[in-house]
């Protein structure tokens, strides 16, 4: 082997070693007074060498020209931060380029860093998933970002902001004390042929799992409430034709989403419009009125509003009369009984929770604040100080089911078979180290048992 092709393989390997350095236009697009443009990875001293020098130290900010790494062609005069890894967002050395916001000057330096070697445009979540790998943030505090990045209102960029570090800290507590709970029953096993000690570590086992078990159970007992928050309250406008269900979406929305007119039977599918009501969430969905009809159409439209209002936090029922009251498929404890049209002359009242008039928004600050009221008892918790954080994510409750299940099995399965109790002990920590990412069980137990050897 020559030597050009000794140094091709050196390069090579040494690539692999250091691994690539990963760019992106951090901050939304489109033309915008400043745009963030960040880069991660072992090429950023080099690059801001060649594009933005002088240097600039750790958590520094500097004005800088910043030009092309090979032409030297000034791309744009701008804010240079620079944060030297482990101590930044992904860990590794990274540069933020703050430039102007217009989309040549975005492009421009997104080409130029394109240039520099072993330099790549990011997959979308790289840079999370590089914090992740560098220890900086589990996958929970990953999803809260997320949410974060996605939320939409008040309620949800507050949840995002909490839940993170508040339920990493109670799925990593769980898994410690499951961690000691295994330890204590391999111990058993370990001690199995003296019956007195191995008989009281698994009972000290058991009395542990039961607080653990009944942690878990009141966790999951949350009423979706975090779900909820995630996805929007989900309420569904309901009743016959002509009750005035699109008038009533349109006034909520302060839009035409909705065909609105006075041929019963307009609306024949289901209309869904995302509001922020004084914070929270809220789906609100207009669907076909609902009446005896022959129409093959209509019908289909009716069976998809039976189908919405089962799975609707909250059913408006709206009523011109006041006096029809709703199909039996739909629960009477989702209910909200509205009536409509008060403006009219004709309009006579009874038996209704509230009463309207899009036409005139008579009585729609009441309903929306009542759904709102309902929206927000839904998604928050009681006041109960030692109340459980809710469950945020589908993924991470479904994890925490099947932690539950294991310790069930564990809690109610035979002391005579301390291998399948164990085995069940350390499904339910995988399960939970699974929430945040952490699997490394084994390892942790290796720790806990080198204290746990009495001499034996
Ligand atoms: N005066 C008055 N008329 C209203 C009001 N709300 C709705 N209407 C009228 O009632 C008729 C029916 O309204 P829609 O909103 O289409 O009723 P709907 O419940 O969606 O009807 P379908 O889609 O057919 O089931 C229209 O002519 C509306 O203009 C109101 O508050 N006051
Ligand atoms: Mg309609």
């Amino acid at each position: 082997m020559d030597w050009v092709a000794l140094v091709d393989v050196y390069r090579y390997a040494n690539r692999m070693a250091v691994g690539t350095t990963i760019f992106a236009l951090s901050s939304g697009p489109g033309k915008a007074g400043v745009a963030v443009i960040r880069v991660s990875g072992p090429a950023v001293r080099e690059l801001m060498h060649t594009m933005a020098s002088p240097e600039i130290g750790d958590r520094r900010a500097a004005f800088r020209r910043i030009v092309h790494p090979t032409t030297n062609a000034l791309l744009d005069r701008a804010v240079v931060v620079f944060f030297a890894g482990p101590n930044s967002e992904t860990g590794e050395d990274v540069v933020e380029f703050q430039v102007h916001g217009g989309r040549a000057v975005v492009r421009a330096v997104l080409d130029a860093l394109a240039t520099v070697p072993d330099c790549r445009m990011a997959d979308p979540g790289e840079f999370a998933r590089r914090a992740f790998d560098h220890g900086k943030l589990n996958l929970v505090e990953v999803e809260s970002l997320a949410d974060l990045v996605d939320a939409e209102t008040d309620a949800q960029r507050h949840f995002a902001l909490q839940s993170g570090s508040q339920l990493s800290t109670l799925y990593e507590g769980w898994r410690t004390r499951l961690i000691e709970i295994a330890a204590l029953t391999e111990a058993a096993i370990d001690f199995s042929d003296e019956g007195d000690v191995s008989a009281s570590s698994f009972e000290a086992a058991r009395e542990r799992a039961q607080p653990l078990a009944d942690d878990l159970a009141r966790h999951l007992n949350d009423g979706h409430r975090g779900e909820i928050l995630r996805d929007g309250f989900r309420v569904v406008l309901v009743g016959a034709p002509n009750a005035g269900k699109s008038s009533l979406l349109n006034a909520l929305a302060r839009r035409d989403a909705a065909i609105v007119s006075e041929e019963a039977g307009t609306t024949r599918d289901v209309i869904e419009v995302g509001l922020d009501l004084e914070g929270y969430p809220v789906i609100v969905t207009d669907t076909a009125g609902i009446r005896e009809t022959e129409g093959a159409i209509e019908r289909e439209g009716i069976r998809r509003t039976l189908a919405a209002a089962r799975a609707a936090d909250l059913n408006v029922w709206l009523s011109e009369t006041g006096l029809d009251s709703p199909p039996s498929e739909i629960s009477r404890e989702t209910l909200l009984a509205v009536r409509t049209k008060i403006d009219l002359e004709s309009a006579a009242g009874a038996g209704s929770d509230l009463a309207i008039s899009a036409k005139t928004g008579a009585g729609l600050a009441e309903l929306t604040g009542e759904i709102a009221r309902r929206a927000k008892r839904a998604m928050t918790s009681s006041d109960d100080p030692a109340a459980m954080p809710a469950v945020a994510q589908a993924r991470h409750r479904g994890l925490v089911e099947s932690a539950s299940q294991s310790l069930q099995d564990f809690l109610i399965g035979s002391a005579d078979d301390l291998e399948l109790r164990a085995e069940d002990v350390r499904r339910a920590a995988h399960a939970l180290g699974r929430i945040t990412g952490r699997v490394d069980v084994e390892d942790v137990l290796g720790t806990i048992f080198s204290r746990f050897c009495i001499g034996k």
